[in-house]
């Protein structure tokens, strides 16, 4: 395992609270990812150091540390500008990553198909042109001209055009995978399609599993799934298709959205979204808030979406105590049963409580799902319907 120390801010926009639920899951990115944290360094400022990030005494204290125990890693939970990274490597002289770096290292690591490599290339070529910029603008500021012809000039365009190329070719590649899956999609013809979405981790494959009875490939690790897995699914009489596809997370690098716009088509050409929440995760609604973020920018909102609450066996709200006086009845005190008087009621029937774990309401969830599909199927096929009437199980 790698060792690593991982280095936050306290600002306005995000307090202490926040900050360690973010820190938590960069944890959890960096395990994720093969490495083990040693540290944590937080810091308190209004805005960050526009030089290093952080301060610069912090920064000094980071330092004293990497030195003395060996650390080979220094992890922000912020994305560096490249001004910024390489101060800091210059400084800390170690390997200085930022969420967006491990999250790209993490779909590196589990790109299983050439198209899922295909992917994360692009999104990694993407987000290192700028950094190669970033590297020689104090030259490229001057134009070039006397003294500015130097081996360093012509390196870095020389790498640039290396990553030009290079990106163009993986772009032409994706295309040629893309037209390819876009007619596979056509010849499932006009089956309805159901789509499992949520933030990562949640229990998307583990659903899938339970339903379909097939083998995705789930573990109690960030981004497990990158691929798009399509089954086809009968409850009671009716097939449709449902897929399971990559998981989302905050900040997920708007690179990764980019080039993994064709993995989401089966999310953008849905007909039916379950959402799935992880509602024992204290973060949850936030987590929901992401999803959407991400939905509206693939252009995939504005369908019918059932909340699919999953984890209820391991939901377990913060107890007061009975002679308690003092302390605030908040969110984490909230039994399920609050919950589903909150917010959520207001969904109405589009919220399903469900462990796919212990399989718990899964009947609840399958009949839930049934008579969307059927909906769907009926105004889909108006003249025979007749074919999926109403179906009683005996
Ligand atoms: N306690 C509990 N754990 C669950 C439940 N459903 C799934 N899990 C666990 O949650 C972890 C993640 O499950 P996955 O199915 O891989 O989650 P995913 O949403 O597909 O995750 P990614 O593909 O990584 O985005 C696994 O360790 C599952 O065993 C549940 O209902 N209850
Ligand atoms: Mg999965």
């Amino acid at each position: 395992m790698e060792k690593a120390v991982l280095i936050g801010v306290i600002t306005r926009a995000q307090n202490e609270e926040q900050s360690k639920e973010y820190l938590d899951e960069l944890e959890f990115l960096t395990y994720t990812a093969g490495g083990e944290v040693v540290k944590r360094f937080t810091q308190k400022m209004d805005m960050p150091n526009p030089k290093t990030f952080i301060g610069s005494g912090k920064i000094q204290d980071v330092e004293r540390f990497i030195k003395d125990k060996d650390i080979g890693t220094a992890i922000f939970d912020d994305e560096l500008s490249p001004a910024q990274e390489r101060n800091i490597s210059k400084i800390l002289d170690c390997k200085v990553l930022d969420r967006t770096n491990l999250i790209l290292d993490i779909f590196a690591q589990r790109a299983q198909t050439s198209y899922a490599r295909t992917q994360v290339e692009l999104a990694q070529c993407e987000y290192l042109l700028p950094r190669l910029k970033g590297m020689w603008t104090h030259l490229e500021r001057q134009k070039g001209g006397i003294g500015m012809r130097g081996p360093g000039e012509t390196e870095i365009e020389t790498d640039r055009r290396i990553v030009r190329d290079r990106i163009a070719l993986l772009k032409v590649k994706i295309k040629s995978i893309d037209k390819q899956m876009a007619v596979q999609r056509g010849n499932r013809g006009k089956m309805v399609r159901v789509a499992l979405v949520g933030y990562t981790n949640v229990g998307k494959s583990t659903l899938m599993n339970v339903i379909s009875k097939s083998k995705v490939f789930a573990e109690n690790k960030l981004f497990a799934t990158l691929d798009t897995t399509v089954r086809k699914v009968v409850i009671k009489n009716l097939p449709f298709l449902m897929s399971d596809t990559v998981g989302f997370i905050r900040k997920l690098p708007t690179q990764l959205v980019e080039s993994f716009k064709s993995t989401l088509d089966e999310v953008r050409e849905a007909d039916l979204l379950l959402h799935v929440v992880d509602i024992s995760h204290r973060n949850f609604e936030e987590h929901i808030e992401s999803v959407n973020k991400i939905l509206s920018e693939i252009e995939a909102t504005n369908k019918p979406t059932i909340m699919v609450f999953n984890k209820i066996d391991a939901y377990t709200p913060e107890l007061i105590e009975e002679d308690d006086l003092i302390a605030i009845r908040t969110k984490i005190n909230y039994t399920l049963q609050e919950w589903k008087s909150t917010w959520m009621s207001k969904i109405g029937n589009n919220a399903l409580f469900v462990s796919a774990l212990k399989k718990e309401n899964l009947e609840d969830f399958k009949k839930r799902v049934y008579d969307e599909v059927r909906q769907i199927h009926i105004s889909r096929f108006p003249y025979n319907h007749f074919l999926y009437p109403d179906y009683e199980e005996s």
